[in-house]
């Protein structure tokens, strides 16, 4: 599956970064975006995931973020995610860039979390930029109305990155530090197609890191990797975590 010298590598890593996709949390029931079945089979991104459908109807957004949050709530980390958190014991700093609004990194205890496309946990309001608890946004849909602010009545948005919106500065300083100081780079359950976070594994490598893609399909980059692992996450990581434990 994965060779001794990728064992080699993270034995002797300083720094790991880890660029996960939505495919790492399929394995904890939530769907992903465009393998079958996945949230854009239904929707197109440019239906939901922007401003102008957000302005143009708020409730559907709304309601479809909350619908995605529920799934998320219901949802655990798996055994993908504890294997990053075990990654900690072997080498001083691991940095998770994330690509998911679904907040399983940190409840699967990840020191270092960069959240790249934010988080569908957070809400706030468009026009006063105060947070706005969730509870607020499920009693409007469920009365039919769109979620507005307690304060100013502006509407009320989830913490997420949507198409056409810069990413969060701190967030991208984050992972451009992480990408371009690593040893090892290990790409995780993203078909490597939205920019710029599908940027990142290849310029990791462009800084010399040894890098790693897990999936079970092949992605843009898989044929430009050090190592393309295919298969799950929640297999691929622990059985690497494993032959680390072994071998410590
Ligand atoms: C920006 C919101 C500056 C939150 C998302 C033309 C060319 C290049 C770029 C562009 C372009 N036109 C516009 C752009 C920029 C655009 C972009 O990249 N578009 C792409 C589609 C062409 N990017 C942006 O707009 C970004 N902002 O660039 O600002 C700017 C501004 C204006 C104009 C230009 C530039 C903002 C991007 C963020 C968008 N927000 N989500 C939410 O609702 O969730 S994107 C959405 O897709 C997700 O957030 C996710 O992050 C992203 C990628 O999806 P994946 O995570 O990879 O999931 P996917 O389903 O695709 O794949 C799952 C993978 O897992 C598969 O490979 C599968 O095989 C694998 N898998 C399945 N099971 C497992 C598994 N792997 C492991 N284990 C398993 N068990």
């Amino acid at each position: 599956m994965y060779s001794d010298a990728l064992i080699d590598h993270l034995r002797s890593a300083d720094r790991v970064a880890v660029l996960t996709g939505a495919g790492i949390s399929a394995e904890s029931g939530i769907p992903t975006f465009r393998d079958p079945g996945g949230i854009w089979e239904k929707f197109e991104p440019q239906e939901l995931a922007n401003v102008e459908a957000f302005l143009e109807n708020p409730e559907l957004v709304q309601g479809w973020y909350r619908h995605r949050r529920q799934v998320v709530e219901d949802a655990e980390p798996n055994d993908g995610h504890r294997a990053l958190v075990r990654l900690e014991q072997h080498v001083d700093l691991v940095t998770t860039i994330t690509q998911n609004v679904d907040d399983l990194h940190n409840r699967a205890g990840s020191s270092e979390v960069v959240e790249f496309h934010g988080n569908i946990t957070r809400n706030y309001c468009t026009d006063c930029e105060q947070d706005v608890d969730a509870a607020r946004i499920d009693a409007a849909i469920e009365d039919g109305q769109p979620a507005t602010c307690p304060e100013c009545e502006g509407l009320v948005r989830p913490d997420v990155v949507w198409f056409g919106e810069m990413l969060p500065p701190d967030a991208m300083d984050r992972a451009s530090e992480a990408t371009t100081t690593c040893d090892v780079f290990l790409s995780v359950g993203t078909s490597t197609v939205v920019y710029p976070a599908a940027r990142l594994p290849m310029l990791a490598k462009e800084a010399g890191a040894y890098v790693v893609e897990v999936n079970p399909d092949r992605t843009p980059i898989s044929g430009n990797v050090d190592e393309y692992l295919a298969g799950p996450a929640g297999e691929v990581l622990p059985a690497i975590l494993s032959s680390l434990d072994k071998a410590a």
